[in-house]
């Protein structure tokens, strides 16, 4: 922990932010850390689906963020499951925006706040649908004028609060009620949209993808990026076993093994420059990963000869990830895919038993 608080406040000089406050990691032994109360800016208690892989990111981002922060959430599952009225499940200031503008209602929130002279930093929410599709003009606009947000896409690969459409996030192939598996396709026949690197493009100080499955490395990327002033954006891989049709139990096994097969790679880019990955020790086949969820399960059917050529047409874009992004790893890398997740709390370069 003290190599995170002293990162996290040097990043905060280099960028002209003050010093960590009260609430932010402190120079301590990491036995004291893990005996401290977790600052719960998300409450249990809210009325996601059992295995909700978006509540799980959102909790961890939350946790990570502390209590000095502001949210602008779009409409979808995240902003519905927290608030039925007249209850709400956020512990901060919090603004439900429309599923177009959460940029923009972010956007002017920060510059309101610096107008106020305060220091307290804007987060912005958005499912895929919200941030690949329909909010994506509002965000490219927050990174181009260059406003102190940080802006977390819940990534579940579909519009699952209204019922599972597909959306430019969907993966290839996924059966949704929009792309339905059949006679006439096999699922989506689109790729899902590189959204990193168009976000990457706009040369904002940080850009990075993170999984549920890998809690640590999502929480140093959090603090990371809260570290910074200007822009910044996550993208977190938040299976939905609703839209999924996986177990709820298996939440964190499906987004592991989305990483471990090279189908989400786990990437950071500063200035549109890549900087940093996190390597995979042993690259999984895709069809380990498809096998989980019955929005691939027509892929399994051996008597239809498109399955084995889409199956085949997966691992060549999960191979393509691992050459695009060196992600194989050589040896025992302490971060990489198989490491940090037995890494105990406080990150991946902390005492590991
Ligand atoms: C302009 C507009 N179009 C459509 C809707 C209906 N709508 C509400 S939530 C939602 C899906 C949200 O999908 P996503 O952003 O991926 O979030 P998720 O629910 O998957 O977390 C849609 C289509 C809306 N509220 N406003
Ligand atoms: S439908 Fe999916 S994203 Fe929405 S609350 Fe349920 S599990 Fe979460
Ligand atoms: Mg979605």
């Amino acid at each position: 922990m003290v190599q995170d608080s002293t990162r996290l406040n040097g990043l905060r000089a280099k960028h002209g932010r003050p010093p960590a406050g009260p609430h932010e990691p402190q120079a301590a032994p990491s036995t004291l850390r893990q005996g401290q109360p977790r600052f719960r800016g998300l409450e249990a208690g809210h009325r996601a689906c059992q295995g909700c892989g978006e509540a799980l990111a959102a909790r961890i981002v939350m946790e990570n963020a502390g209590p000095d922060v502001m949210v602008a959430n779009a409409t979808g599952c995240l902003e519905v499951f927290t608030t039925p009225w007249p209850q709400s499940a956020w512990r901060v200031p919090w603004m439900h925006s429309l599923f177009e503008n959460a940029a923009a209602i972010a956007s002017g929130m920060e510059a309101a706040l610096k107008a106020r002279g305060r220091n307290t930093k804007v987060l912005a929410f958005g499912g895929d649908g919200g941030t690949y599709d329909i909010g994506f003009q509002a965000l490219s606009g927050m990174l181009e004028r260059h406003h102190d947000v940080l802006y977390v896409c819940y990534d579940n690969e579909a519009y699952m609060n209204t019922g599972i459409q597909r959306s430019s996030s969907t993966p290839h192939a996924a059966s949704t009620t929009t792309s339905p598996a059949g006679k006439e396709r096999m699922g989506k026949r689109h790729l899902k949209k590189d959204l990193l690197s168009i976000i990457a493009a706009h040369h904002i100080p940080y850009a990075a993808s993170a999984s549920v499955a890998y809690p640590a490395d999502l929480a140093r990327k959090v603090r990371y990026a809260m570290g910074i002033e200007g822009p910044t954006f996550l993208v977190v891989h938040s299976p939905c076993p609703l839209g999924w049709r996986h177990a709820s139990a298996l939440t964190v096994e499906v987004a592991r093994r989305a990483v471990e097969c090279g189908l989400f790679p786990l990437v950071e880019l500063e200035r549109g420059a890549l900087t940093n990955i996190m390597p995979i020790r042993t690259p999984r086949p895709v069809v380990d990963y498809l096998e989980l969820q019955g929005r691939f399960a027509h892929l399994f059917d051996e008597t239809d000869t498109r399955a084995i050529e889409e199956r085949d047409h997966l691992q060549a874009l999960a191979d393509h990830n691992i050459l695009t992004y060196g992600l194989a790893g050589t040896g025992d890398d302490p971060v990489d895919t198989t490491g940090i997740a037995h890494v105990r709390r406080g990150g991946p370069l902390a005492e590991r038993t």
